[in-house]
């Protein structure tokens, strides 16, 4: 495929209602730095945009919870989010948030051109009123038993028990979330985006013009599409939010769902003002390729309803891809922050410093791609122990040991190569269009997975080869095998640069590297000095897994509110 003259690339905001779990990195976050860091590497024109997204109910329930106030909430997690991607070296260009004053401008904004081009219907409906707190209670606050499994607990958009997705008028005997009141009905007038009227232009958009999308992708909105697309609010009663701008809609906010995807585009025109640079084109110019990482739950905002806003709007590109992800579960659960059942970000930054690529390599290797999958404690110790460990770390280390012992620390000369020699670096040669294909056809983990091979073949290499004993009988032959083999690593360097991003700079550290961008050969010469070798990956011993295991268990004990 062709290349385009820029990317934008954007990882889901996450919500600044709560910290960030492994869940939310496996699926949206890591997948999305894999492929920044592969692009940059290849010397493309990037941007990687997240931030969090600080509006809705979510953020309103959580300050309740914590007795706080919404901005509290979002000062709190905005931060605590955006470190604890840092610390597993998410390299967004830019962490942005949805309160910032460009996002109300851009986002009130672009509700204006909608309004103008006469885009919404504007209906009035009964909602659910609370006569206590004297407000409209929004899905979320409504509580009432569920229809399909008579769960006394679910809530009015969906049935935490069954898990099936509920409005609040189905609810039996339904009660306010806030006061515990009975709520009555009253009438509200809200702004409608017409998705049915895009129904047929998104059905020749995705289901004939992407096939390419993901299979679990194509299908979510084939399913959407069949179903047939009906209008849906972009306003709602609520003082938390963006207010609506016009004068008839006082006391209303724009739904956050309408705001938070036109937050990619404010932290894009923020990002660009820093560069001064013009943010158009990462929006608008038709040979911008425009990628959105996010979990599977994210896929109809992303895949019909922004693609609307955007046409509708007019002079905006549409995504070309959207990698969506399934759900990773954790210990064979699923992942609840109700129930706390959950490995927090920076709770593992806290515990295993100096560890950001172990969770890196261990995640992605896991990645939901395709299906939902599951992440052991055990599994975590196994592949750092068996695989980088065994594999990576002491591939490095012995070799680096040798050259050290025997060659002054110096890379020896390739002399007179055998055929064995010359047939592993000829494979090393397609080694990057091998990786490459696989990452810009997003299968991460079998890139990884083809990356880390050549590491398992250095290995079988020097074991073949046995450097450690021609040594001793002929220096020349053993140098070769050596040199043959720090090529291999400087290429491993290179190959897992996107994925591990520490560990190839300490690599590329010690075999003293210039040149780092994705595809260069002859990495190193005859006579280059290395530095002297680190330690790349430590054993994790059982105590520490057990540790982990125990506070899980302990934490999901604990009653958590909603
Ligand atoms: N905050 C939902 C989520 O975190 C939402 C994503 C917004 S992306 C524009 O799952
Ligand atoms: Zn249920």
């Amino acid at each position: 495929m062709a290349h385009p003259k820029r990317y934008t690339v954007t990882a889901a905001l996450p919500y600044a209602n709560g910290p960030i779990h492994l869940g939310h990195v496996a699926g949206a976050y890591l997948p999305a730095d894999i492929y920044v860091r592969y692009l940059r590497q290849k010397k493309a024109t990037v941007v990687f945009i997240t931030g969090s997204d600080e509006h809705g109910v979510p953020v309103v329930i959580r300050a309740q919870q914590e007795g706080s106030t919404p901005q509290k909430v979002v000062d709190k997690y905005h931060t605590l989010i955006k470190e604890s991607l840092q610390g597993l070296d998410i390299s967004f260009d830019i962490f942005a948030r949805t309160s910032s004053p460009t996002h109300y401008e851009t986002a009130a904004n672009f509700f204006k051109t909608l309004h103008e081009k006469g885009i919404f219907e504007v209906y009035e409906t009964e909602q659910y009123y609370d006569p206590v707190c004297n407000q409209f209670l929004s899905d979320r606050y409504i509580k009432g038993r569920c229809p399909s499994c008579n769960h006394p607990d679910a809530y009015g958009d969906q049935c935490e028990a069954c898990g099936r997705t509920l409005g609040p008028k189905e609810l039996i005997d339904p009660v306010s979330a806030i006061s515990g009141a009975k709520p009555i009905f009253r009438s509200t007038k809200h702004w409608y985006l017409p998705l049915n009227k895009y129904e047929n232009w998104l059905k020749k958009w995705i289901l004939e013009e992407h096939k390419d999308f993901k299979t679990n992708v194509y299908g979510q909105c084939k399913g959407w599409l069949e179903q047939g697309l009906q209008p849906r609010a972009v306003t709602r009663d609520l003082a938390w939010g963006i207010p609506v701008p016009l004068s008839e809609a006082t006391g209303k906010v724009l739904y956050v769902w309408f705001d938070a995807p036109i937050g990619y585009i404010s932290a894009t025109k923020e990002w660009a003002k820093t560069q001064q640079i013009d943010w158009a084109p990462f929006w608008q110019d038709p040979d911008t390729r425009l990628v959105h990482f996010l979990g599977k739950d994210n896929i109809v905002f992303h895949c019909i309803i922004f693609p609307i806003m955007l046409k509708a709007h007019g002079n905006f590109i549409l995504p070309q891809q959207v990698p969506a992800n399934e759900f990773l579960n954790l210990e064979g659960k699923k992942i609840s922050t109700s129930r706390n059942h959950a490995v927090w970000l920076h709770d593992y930054l806290a515990d295993f410093p100096g560890k950001a690529d172990v969770l890196r390599y261990v995640l992605c290797t896991i990645a939901p791609e395709n299906k939902d999958s599951d992440f052991t404690w055990q599994d975590f110790q196994d592949k750092n122990n068996r695989e980088l460990v065994a594999n990576l770390g002491n591939l490095v280390h012995r070799t680096f040991s040798l050259v050290h012992r025997y060659f002054g620390g110096c890379v020896p000369p390739s002399i007179a190569p055998s055929a064995a020699d010359q047939a592993l670096l000829a494979r090393l040669e397609d080694a990057f269009t091998e990786v490459g294909n696989a990452i810009e056809a997003f299968k991460f983990k079998e890139a990884l997975q083809l990356a880390m091979g050549y590491a398992a073949l250095g290995n079988k290499y020097l074991t073949d080869q046995r450097p450690w004993h021609l040594v001793k009988s002929n220096l020349e032959e053993a140098g070769t095998v050596l040199h043959i083999t720090l090529q291999l690593i400087a290429t491993v360097a290179l190959l897992i640069k996107p994925f591990l991003p520490t560990t190839s700079e300490k690599m590329a550290h010690m075999l003293g590297l210039q040149e780092t961008s994705w595809g260069s050969t002859n990495l190193v010469q005859a006579g280059d000095p290395l530095a002297p070798p680190i330690v790349l990956f430590e054993k994790i011993e059982d105590d520490v897994i057990a540790a982990q295991r125990k506070k899980l268990q302990n934490r999901s004990t604990e009653t958590v509110v909603a």
